[in-house]
């Protein structure tokens, strides 16, 4: 039985977008059970970008990558993996994933999700990601929360399914998310105030302003730590969100992964009616000069992201 509805899945991605979603749907399981099952945030080692790796890590990136070797995925690139993986010499697509986004979430019962981005395979491994996100196919995310849910788009809007408890399938709740133009809530990680560049610091003491400040309204304030609840909480009612480049060694391009956390999302909310860029300049236009590159991001309402980018000017 398949593990989405197929309603409004495009039929040729179709065996990817269902491997994807009975994988989601396992993991859901496992992350639900928490200190029941095995330690999932414990600390197993590193991947190749020196970030640490939690269990669960480890076990979502094994079952996507087993999960979508059927399902016509050339290469596969994974946050979890220094190198792209051929899985099927024979596929049409090359997927970039990160299994588990929101790692140091996982022990504290905050949302946690997998971030994905579908190309057309293109003959070299590496190069078939190393191009403008606005090539990309297909891209979504799994949010693990009280809800597990899928949001995803083909190009044709940002469509939302919902893993029935009673069905153990993906169900359409909405075929077009929209992104309200303007925003109340803010996201950014306050802590790195002092390392923030003049623009960045700028529009955070607009909002902190309120009605007393150039904003004219109160603003609210929201940082969970986990890009993928950030991403849904955005899309569903509108807001900003900012991971800028930041004066601490390693953040010169911020903290987010281009191919598969960036572009995904850049993609995702423009669908839906909002915009993204680095700052000033749109993601989609962008490419990533190396697999695991860091890019700077700022994405939600469109006023918002035009005033972000007014002041980079
Ligand atoms: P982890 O997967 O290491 O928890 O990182 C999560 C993340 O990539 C993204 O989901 C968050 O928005 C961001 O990092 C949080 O970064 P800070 O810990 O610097 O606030």
């Amino acid at each position: 039985m398949p593990a989405i509805d197929p309603a409004l899945v495009p039929e040729d991605l179709f065996p990817v977008i269902d491997a994807l979603c009975a994988t989601g749907a396992q993991l859901s399981g496992v992350i639900a059970r928490g200190p029941l099952g095995q330690s999932l945030g414990a600390g197993v080692g590193e991947n190749s970008d020196g970030d640490q790796q939690k269990a669960l890590d480890v076990m979502a990136d094994e079952l996507f990558e087993a999960a979508l070797k059927p399902a016509g995925v050339r290469h596969y690139a994974s946050e979890e993996q220094e190198v792209v993986l051929t899985l099927d010499p024979e596929g049409a697509y090359a997927l970039a994933i990160d299994p588990l986004d929101g790692s140091s979430n996982i022990d504290v019962n905050v949302t946690i999700g997998t971030i994905f981005s579908i190309f057309q395979a293109a003959e070299d491994a590496t190069a078939s990601f190393l191009r403008p996100a606005s090539e990309q196919i297909a891209a979504g995310y799994i949010a693990y929360g009280p809800q597990t849910l899928l949001a995803v788009t083909f190009g044709a809007g940002t469509l939302l399914y919902v893993l029935d408890p009673e069905t153990g399938r993906f169900s359409l709740a909405s075929e077009a998310m929209s992104l309200p133009e303007a925003a109340r809530e803010y996201s950014i990680n306050a802590s790195n105030r002092r390392h923030w560049t003049a623009p960045v610091l700028a529009y955070v003491e607009e909002c902190e302003g309120g009605t007393q400040g150039s904003k004219g309204k109160d603003m609210n304030f929201r940082w969970v730590g986990s890009l993928v609840a950030e991403t849904h909480r955005i899309l569903t009612r509108g807001g900003t969100f900012l991971y800028p480049s930041d004066a601490r060694k390693g953040y010169e391009k911020g903290r987010l992964r281009m191919v598969y956390e960036v572009a995904p999302m850049a993609f995702l909310v423009e669908q839906a009616g909002g915009q993204a860029t680095d700052g000033k300049t749109p993601i989609l236009s962008l490419q990533a000069g190396a697999l695991h590159e860091r890019c700077p991001l700022v994405f939600g309402s469109s006023e918002e992201v035009a005033r972000i980018a007014a002041l980079h000017d």
